[in-house]
């Protein structure tokens, strides 16, 4: 194991996870790696989740600041939340603990871009960073840190901290090596030249992450997997999202405004963009590319089929079976990934340049077209907007996809006016669900409202939507985009109060 600690120096820092947990006093701001459930460091916050709840019994406060790349996993989100031990998250996090702890106020919460968290702590707005506690798969002689199955903030964390951490996992393979890329030449404004990337499968960096050795108080020897959790099979409602899409980029090519082989990709996680993947799979086009944030199974088989040329990202996004072939054939997958630090894989000024094609989930879009992907009935956070901002603002043409209902029915996708706005009227080009496509380039919101309601709500709320929108254009002085202010959140105030949205 300590073969893999080639660095003679760091190799006399190697301690069990409970005694580099017992260098973390309260009030600690840490900047942990992890995205996706990926590449996160898998012992240190369990060993600081028993010391914080050993503090809380000896009745002292204890509790530490987490900074990640986006979402981590059981170990880390949900040993520390279960703990009480998180003051302030951010930026992107799904796990059930962390989600329950935001929502009944025991733990602060920033739901920021993933292309902005690092800049935001580099610039101190948090003030100090304390410690960075990342994952590598191996050590260099050099003391340089080859990362593991994510990149997201690491650069950053470890560029800031006063002192590192790090949690060399055996369990990730040592044929990572060579995937990564890690660009040294972000800089602050106004010395921030042009990111040399022009096409997805550019590689403009080193392969590892560089640190000053001195900084490193603790290094952790692990053998833990990812979290890799298993995906849902594709249901029908997923395929027909899908294959709606699928038809749409079609109908694009034939119109000349997309080249064959579409352009770059980005997709975000869950059922649905798996099988859009599926449904690329199982289409006539070939040489594709993704510029995304995390590659899933579906990007892997399209790799296998020879389909996807390079897929650009910032981590990996797999299921166990997966992770285990991506660990197994690294070597070979290496040729055609590219993981990047999220400030790189999300830029918005790359994603323009490339005409990134984007496709993420949401909660509900109103029937004009903003969208919401956080905030289930306006307040309780569900996972946060992730990298769906850095990518639909700034893709070529950008889509959100979701059943029309949720929970059997009680919740329509499509309301009057969303409870919360991630993405803007401006920014949303096509809504898909089940019952079809929107396809809202060149509409004025009156156009829109009819098209949304008459192609993409249930059949159970498309008189109910209706119903609104005409007292609403009958009612409103302001006809541009028309609202009875009265009326706009009826849908959400009976699902609170009745457990529907189906108005009675
Ligand atoms: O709840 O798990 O209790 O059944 O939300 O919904 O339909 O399984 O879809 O997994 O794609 O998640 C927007 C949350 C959708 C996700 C969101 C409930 C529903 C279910 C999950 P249950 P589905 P998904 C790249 C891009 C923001 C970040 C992003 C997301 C659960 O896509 O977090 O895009 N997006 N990142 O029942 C109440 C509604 C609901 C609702 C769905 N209107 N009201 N509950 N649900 N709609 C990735 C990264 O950034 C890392």
């Amino acid at each position: 194991m300590t073969d893999r600690i080639a660095n003679a120096q760091l190799r006399g820092k190697v301690m069990s996870a409970d005694e580099a947990a017992a260098l973390i006093p309260a009030g600690a701001q840490i900047g942990f790696g992890g995205f996706t459930g990926s590449g996160y460091p898998k012992e240190l916050p369990q060993a600081l989740a028993a010391r914080i709840r050993a503090a809380h019994e000896a009745g002292e406060d204890f509790t530490v600041n987490a900074f990640t790349g986006a979402s981590t996993a059981p170990e880390l989100d949900g040993a520390l939340a279960d703990a009480n031990g998180i003051g302030l998250r951010t930026p992107y996090q799904s796990d059930p603990h962390m989600r329950a702890k935001i929502n009944d106020g025991t733990s602060y919460y920033i739901d920021t871009h993933l292309s902005h968290a690092a800049q935001v702590v580099a610039e101190g707005f948090y003030g100090k960073l304390d410690f960075a506690v990342v994952e590598a798969t191996r050590i260099t002689e050099e003391g340089n840190i080859i990362p593991t199955s994510s990149i997201g903030n690491n650069k950053t964390y470890l560029d800031c901290a006063e002192k590192i951490i790090i949690e060399v996992n055996s369990w990730q393979s040592l044929d990572l090596e060579g995937m990564h890329d890690v660009w040294n030449g972000y800089l602050t404004p106004p010395n921030r030249p042009i990111i040399p990337i022009v096409k997805p499968g550019n590689r403009i960096g080193d392969n590892f992450l560089t640190i000053d050795p001195n900084k490193v108080v603790a290094i952790i020897e692990t053998d833990d997997p990812d979290r890799n959790t298993p995906f849902k099979p594709i249901d029908d409602d997923s395929r027909a999202i899908a294959g709606y899409l699928l038809d749409f980029y079609d109908n694009e090519v034939k119109h000349g405004r997309l080249p064959k082989n579409l352009l770059p990709l980005q997709s975000g996680v869950g059922n649905i963009p798996n099988a859009v993947l599926d449904g690329l799979l199982n289409s006539d086009l070939e040489n594709l590319t993704s510029y995304t944030e995390v590659i899933q199974d579906g990007m892997v088989d399209l790799i296998d089929a020879g389909k996807l040329t390079v897929a650009s990202a910032t981590a990996f996004s797999l299921s166990p079976e997966y992770a285990h072939k991506m660990n197994d054939e690294a070597a070979r997958y290496r040729n055609s990934i590219i993981l990047r630090s999220q400030e790189i894989s999300n830029h918005p000024e790359v994603i323009r340049r490339l005409g990134v094609l984007s496709c993420n989930g949401m909660i509900e879009a109103d029937i004009y077209g903003n969208v919401n992907s956080t905030h289930v009935a306006g307040t309780r956070m569900m996972n946060g907007i992730g990298g769906s901002g850095d990518f639909t603002r700034n893709a070529y043409i950008s889509a959100f996809v979701s059943p029309s209902v949720a929970k059997d029915g009680a919740i329509s996708a499509i309301t009057p006016m969303v409870s919360h706005v991630d993405h803007t009227e401006h920014d949303v080009m096509v809504i898909i669900t089940e019952q079809g496509l929107a396809d809202l380039r060149g509409l004025a919101p009156r156009q829109r409202a009819k098209k949304i309601i008459e192609n993409c709500a249930h059949p159970d709320y498309k008189a109910q939507l209706t119903e609104y929108y005409e007292a609403a254009l009958k009612s409103s002085k302001a006809k541009h985009t028309p609202h009875d202010l009265a009326h706009s959140f009826d849908f959400h105030r009976s699902f609170l109060e009745n457990g529907t949205m189906k108005l009675s």
